[in-house]
């Protein structure tokens, strides 16, 4: 269990937040995003200190959040769920952060806690960065064993092998290794993080350089996926759940909210009927939430939507339609 006060998750929630957006902005205006401070990683053999143990580590997401929305979608194509245990935060932050108000009493009845940012506090007391989701909690001592999403899933994938469903995917298979690390950069760049860089620009300059690299990126990406079901080949990898968190949000919020508006991802024909595909395979539809995603991006990014209004639509509907409709 993490004991530390709620009063000190308060205070330096607080100070995170006003110091975050400067951090977070670089000279031109540009989006800078902050590295991971946790970085252990859980192997299976455990001489990284951290041992994979069905049991022991607790997993926690927003619904609303595309990099936690990776760990969560591998973690149930390979059925480590019985694993590895899930607690979800509220979709709207206060000035906090993160909380866990959607469990009874207001606490992660696992952790103990009602801030995440308590158990980053109890793991380093002079953690100053924003605390962030989706990190791995060792429910021994509380501490945060990681928030390195990029490698949280890739571990899933390699160090919990042991305890995937018989017949899992392999989501990281070693020949395909080199083209899901350089398909999987260029969409971070351009389109993971290219949404953010678009959205948290704040310059005319950075905003154009941000957009026109991801609309390059996505007409690559239609012209890509013409001739293949999956970003490598004939095989679902890491690399399209990758890029899945980020299409699947792309109507709801990227669009209106971080001005991403040359084209819908409906307006693509191709990565629309990919990003359907996806959809409809089992372990990601039942994954997305719409209404959480869409209250979290509007509500919780006061200085780019003061007003807290979300909108109405789009009709998101034509995600169940067939994608060879
Ligand atoms: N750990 C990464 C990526 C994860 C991330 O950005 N998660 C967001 C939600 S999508 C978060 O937890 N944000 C909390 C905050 O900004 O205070 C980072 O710090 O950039």
């Amino acid at each position: 269990m993490v004991g530390s006060p709620h009063a000190s998750a308060r205070r330096s929630s607080a100070q995170l937040a006003s110091a975050q957006f400067a951090k977070e902005t670089g000279s031109r205006g540009e989006f800078v995003r902050q590295g991971n401070r946790f970085t252990s990683r859980i192997t299976a053999d455990g001489s990284s200190g951290w041992k994979a143990e069905p049991g022991r580590y607790r997993l926690v997401w927003s619904r609303a959040c595309p990099w936690a929305h990776r760990a969560v979608i591998v973690r149930g194509l390979l059925g480590l769920e019985d694993a590895i245990s899930l607690a979800t935060v509220d979709p709207i932050r206060d000035e906090r952060g993160w909380r866990f108000s959607l469990d009874p009493g207001g606490r992660d009845p696992v952790l103990g806690i009602e801030f995440l940012a308590e158990a980053y506090l109890a793991t380093d007391p002079e953690y100053d960065g924003r605390v962030t989701v989706p990190c791995l909690v060792d429910t021994r001592t509380g501490a945060v064993v990681t928030n390195d999403y990029p490698q949280i899933t890739l571990d899933f994938s390699t160090e919990w092998r042991e305890f995937h469903r018989p017949g899992a995917p392999d989501l990281y298979p070693e020949d395909l290794r080199e083209e899901i690390g350089r398909v999987a950069d260029l969409i971070f760049r351009d389109v993971n993080n290219g949404v953010y860089r678009c959205g948290f620009a704040t310059t005319q300059r950075a905003y154009e350089e941000a957009f026109d690299a991801l609309f390059g990126r996505l007409d690559w990406l239609e012209n890509l996926l013409r001739d293949r079901r999956y970003l490598c080949g004939d095989r679902l990898t890491e690399a399209d759940v990758r890029l899945f968190t980020t299409l699947v949000r792309f109507d709801a919020v990227y669009h209106g909210h971080f001005k991403c508006n040359r084209n819908k991802l409906t307006e693509f024909p191709v990565l629309w009927a990919y990003a359907r595909d996806l959809f409809q395979t089992p372990g990601f539809g039942e994954t997305v939430d719409f209404d959480q995603i869409k209250r979290h991006y509007y509500l919780t990014h006061h200085r780019i939507n003061p007003t807290g209004i979300v909108p109405k639509g789009p009709d998101l509907s034509g995600w169940t339609t067939r994608p060879d409709a």
